[in-house]
């Protein structure tokens, strides 16, 4: 988990710079060897940069070396700018944000550190967080860092058999949650829903409590109270990843990178429209953001809102904008560029997964005037090589094409493992595609050699011969339509002509279908099932075009169960309540 981080640092960092090109022409090796060194503080040095074997799910980086990852965000800064901010705590409550120090929090992590070592917790134990993105979350999961513990950072969106689900697969002796939690004005009672969590997880010894609201809750034997510290205002760089800390951006570009660098990191605890669809804009402005990283799916709910939301408040503050999570549609990439940034800021279609760690494709670092193109992640970072295979395994070697994205050589905040599951690792990463890191997405590599992903690849259809991926045809179709949820559903093996599917989507545009249309492979739906990081739930949609709906299986990462029902009533609509072929 560590060194699973140690690539976010360096994304981060060059984020932060404007002219690499120097670098570029260093040997990987090189490159990451002298960043290890140089950017992180080792306990031990390392004796070999890297030593990996794709057949073999071998991934092994700097070998001998040995670090912790909490030093290195906290103590480092500590001896030298005990003072400066490292995190912004936008609270829900609008304009009550709070700042806390590098010494604050390496002060609250120590303390939760020693607390989790009394009650029993040791090195490579794993500890479940149910909480919101909050200070105590961050210094709940450096402190397991610290302790050399595992962290299971779970959503506190998640249902109790969600999150027990996750607490039985980690075998975690300890849950750390809030008594509530607070979003866009709701009370959630987070507590209740982990206690019901742990009658089913006999593994549960304690349940640490901290007071996110002051209304008391019932506590039992198992539990144990935390208080909260807290204070201290600075002025200072504000790196605002809108993410939940539950989701793979909240952990690498809320947490690890930014504090590993010394910079000062916004939490997000609210929703984008709460109060009102300025809030992401007036907490740019309050608490002077420069970097701001969001997803696409926030963007596109924003622009359904109109501009003015955006130019009540200030943003001169604002350096770059980032987007994340899914591919960003032509409209709402113009829309974040033109309005938000005021066509100052560059915007950076920033390609990555949990797997990888951290960016690894993204229109920068690269000169500061190269050029952008709207949409398209464009550029592998330094030390990523992709590479497109067709379905024969063949390498696609020529520029104007699309295949299964791979990755040919290794990088050291790639995934090493999967917990209790070596062989899955082996089998979905590296067994499809024989030496190559299988990402499961497809791509398209430009005339220019510019990547654009095109979507999931189970997703992929082919219409005359080319394969064309979800992105695209939504992205036709939400300009076209002006809607803001779009959803294609391909049906698996279709083959389609180009002119039919031109028709098709002549038609729907022609007819003015906002809500629901249905040429035979298409859907375009109200509101859609999404998790919480904003990723359509493809597979439960294909259910319902399927006629599956009696087993939707895993719900548990849902933003809005009622989504779901909204999407079966509308394709119920269309076709009737009976099997069509
Ligand atoms: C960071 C994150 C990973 C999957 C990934 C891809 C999709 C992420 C994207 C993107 C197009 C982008 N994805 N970023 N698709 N353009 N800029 O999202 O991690 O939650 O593991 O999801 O998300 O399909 O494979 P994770």
């Amino acid at each position: 988990m560590l060194l699973n981080h140690v690539s976010t640092v360096f994304t981060a960092y060059l984020w932060q710079q404007t002219s690499f090109h120097d670098v570029v022409a260093l040997e990987i090796e090189t490159f990451w060897g002298a960043l290890a060194s140089q950017r992180l503080s080792w306990i031990s040095p390392f004796n070999t940069v890297q030593n990996c074997n794709f057949s073999q799910g071998k991934i092994k980086w700097f070998e001998g070396g040995k670090l912790n990852v909490s030093v290195n965000c906290l103590d480092r800064h500590v001896h030298t700018c005990p003072e400066r901010v490292a995190l912004i705590w936008e609270r829900d409550e609008p304009g009550t944000e709070v700042k806390f120090t590098y010494r604050e929090l390496l002060e609250l992590t120590c303390r939760l550190g020693n607390l989790l070592k009394r009650l029993g917790v040791r090195r490579g134990d794993c500890v479940t967080l149910y909480m919101p993105s909050c200070p105590l979350a961050v210094a709940s999961m450096l402190a397991c860092a610290r302790i050399g513990a595992v962290h299971n950072v779970v959503f506190a969106g998640f249902s109790a058999e969600a999150l027990a689900d996750r607490i039985r697969d980690t075998q975690s002796s300890t849950v750390i949650t809030v008594n509530q939690g607070v979003r866009g004005g709701k009370v959630i009672d987070l507590k209740r829903t982990v206690d019901q969590a742990v009658q089913n997880c006999p593994s549960v010894q304690q349940v640490l409590v901290a007071m996110r609201t002051e209304n008391s809750v019932a506590m039992t034997d198992r539990d144990v109270p935390l208080e909260e510290y807290v204070f201290s205002y600075q002025d200072g760089d504000v790196f605002g990843c809108m993410a939940d800390i539950g989701w793979i951006t909240g952990h690498s570009y809320g947490v690890y990178g930014p504090l590993c660098n010394g910079g000062t990191t916004v939490l997000f605890e609210s929703t984008p429209v709460y109060p009102d669809p300025g809030r992401y804009w007036e907490t740019v402005q309050r608490l002077g953001i420069s970097q701001f990283y969001g997803a696409p799916t926030a963007i596109r709910l924003l622009l359904k809102y109109g501009d003015e939301w955006v130019q009540k408040y200030d943003r001169s503050c604002l350096k770059t904008l980032g987007s994340v999570g899914e591919p960003i549609n032509r409209e709402a990439w113009e829309w974040y560029h033109r309005v938000v940034g005021g066509g100052r800021c560059p915007v950076i279609d920033t390609w990555w997964q949990t797997e990888t760690g951290g960016i690894c494709i993204a229109p920068r670092p690269s000169d500061p005037d190269a050029e952008i193109i709207p949409g398209m992640a464009m550029r592998p970072f330094y030390g990523i090589k992709p590479a497109l295979l067709d379905a024969k395994g063949e390498v696609l070697h020529a520029h104007d094409s699309t295949g299964a994205l791979c990755i040919s050589m290794a990088w050291p905040g790639m995934a090493r493992t999967i917990h209790n599951d070596h062989q899955r690792f082996i089998e979905t990463y590296f067994q499809p595609y024989p030496g190559y890191f299988f990402t499961g997405d497809g791509a398209y590599c430009s005339k220019e050699g510019y990547y654009q992903i095109v979507g999931r690849l189970d997703d992929v259809i082919n219409v005359s011969g080319h394969r064309l991926g979800t992105a695209e045809l939504e992205d036709v179709v939400v300009c076209t339509i002006k809607c803001v949820y779009v959803f294609v559903v391909l049906k698996k093996g279709v083959e389609v002509q180009e002119d039919v599917l031109a028709q098709q989507l002549r038609e729907m545009v022609s007819r003015n279908i906002a809500k629901y249309a249905s040429p035979d492979y298409i859907q375009v739906v109200g509101r859609l099932p999404k998790t919480r990081s904003g990723k359509i739930m493809r597979r439960v949609l294909r259910k319902v075009v399927e006629r599956k709906t009696d087993d939707l299986g895993d719900l548990s990462t849902l933003d809005d169960s009622e989504a779901v029902h909204e999407v079966i009533r509308g394709h119920q609509r269309l076709h009737g309540g009976s099997k069509r072929e």
